[in-house]
């Protein structure tokens, strides 16, 4: 899973990135002073690791990594090549999410690249750049059916929605915000536009302003507009999140308790975004490990296992489940299997999340 920091520069991208990673990439009051883009891996916390660990004491626990990438600011103009700008439409292109950040927080000692507090506004201005980069790649897809439709009547449906979808495009509207049927859908993701990815909107607020956003215009606005296009604004304050990243964990318990919350921005980000991706985790337990494995909602047994190892996927026979609530019900895999609460599993399986799994597979 990558995860891209996408943004207008000084908006708290790498702010946010360091807070959360803790990679310690060079932030500064510049605007384009992150030219190349900072790449940093973090467990995905899941509690249900530690209990297994409890149960199989294995050599090793290994939870789901989430990749984050801070991707330089992008200007107005980026798609027509300023500011650096296809270097960062290329990072973009390969990122599963966008975690578009928008500055909510004022502060007249950091250049603000378009003047004043305007979260909608800003959001515009980055979309419009995501929506020119997929104009392009439309227009070309346009040119290549209409050309083959000439010889199969039948593409010139597929060019019509096509054109359809620029007319949207144009208006600076995304691509997933644009209606049509799932058939029109299915033929439409096959085409790798940025502004089709899962996007979620961080909204950077001040210390004070992030405890008191139920009040914030600026950040209400943004939250209605958002849900206008069926998109989530996710509350943050990178300097929080700072101070919290470096605190030791009792304190900083309490210090989340006080704010009124149990995870931190972290926990809380990757959290939301599994769900903005529609990814969940099974379980495999053991003496040598105990690990998490990330798949898309809706898998099939085999695929996950595919995760795993391709030879898993090649040889399935079948899978030995049990969900991690009974197994902890039960205090043991042998206990369960007495219970018959280990199911054998085949291949239509659909996988749910906190499945504990053995994949029994042909060589
Ligand atoms: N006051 C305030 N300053 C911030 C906040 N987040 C970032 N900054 C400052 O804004 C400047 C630009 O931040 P940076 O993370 O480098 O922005 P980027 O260009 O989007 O990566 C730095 O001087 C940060 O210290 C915030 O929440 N509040
Ligand atoms: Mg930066």
């Amino acid at each position: 899973m990558k995860l891209g920091f996408v943004g207008l520069p000084n908006v708290g991208k790498t702010t946010i990135f360091n807070a959360l990673t803790g990679a310690g990439a060079e932030s500064s009051n510049y605007p384009f002073s992150t030219v190349e883009a900072n790449l940093a891996a973090v467990e995905v916390p899941d509690a249900r690791l530690d209990a297994l660990a409890a149960m199989f004491n294995p050599k090793k626990i290994t939870p789901a990594t989430a990749n984050f990438v801070d991707i330089a600011g992008l200007a107005r103009g980026a798609s027509r090549g300023e500011g650096l700008g296809n270097r960062f439409l290329a990072h973009i292109r390969e990122v599963d999410a966008i975690l578009h950040v928008i500055r909510c927080f004022d502060d007249p000692n950091v250049v603000h690249v378009e003047s004043g507090i305007d979260p909608i506004r800003d959001r515009d201005t980055i979309n419009i750049e995501l929506c020119m980069a997929d104009l392009e790649v439309v227009e070309k897809r346009i040119q290549r059916v209409e050309k083959a439709a000439k010889g199969d009547k039948s593409l010139l449906r597929e060019a019509e929605l096509f054109t359809a979808l620029k007319n949207h495009l144009d208006e600076g509207l995304t691509a997933r915000s644009f209606a049509c049927s799932d058939e029109d859908q299915e033929l439409i993701s096959d085409c790798p536009l940025l502004t089709l990815k899962p996007t979620l909107y961080c909204a950077n607020l001040s210390e004070t302003d992030f405890k008191a956003r139920d009040s914030y215009k600026p950040y209400l606005d943004l939250t209605e507009a958002a849900k206008e296009e069926g998109a989530a604004v996710f509350p943050i304050c990178a300097k929080l999140e700072q101070e919290i990243m470096q605190m030791e964990p009792g304190d900083r318990a309490l210090f989340l308790e006080d704010l009124g919350m149990t995870l931190s921005g972290r926990d809380r980000l990757i959290q939301i975004s599994y769900d903005l991706m529609g990814l969940m985790s099974f379980l495999t337990a053991g003496a040598p490990e105990v690990r998490a494995w990330t798949i898309t909602k809706g898998m099939k047994a085999p695929q996950a296992a595919g995760k795993i190892h391709k030879d898993l996927q090649r040889g399935f026979i079948r899978a030995e489940v049990v969900s991690f609530d009974a197994l902890m019900e039960c205090g043991s895999m042998a206990a369960a299997k007495d219970k018959g609460l280990v199911r054998s599993e085949g291949k239509e399986y659909v996988m749910r999340d906190g499945d504990v799994v053995l994949f029994r597979f042909n060589v």
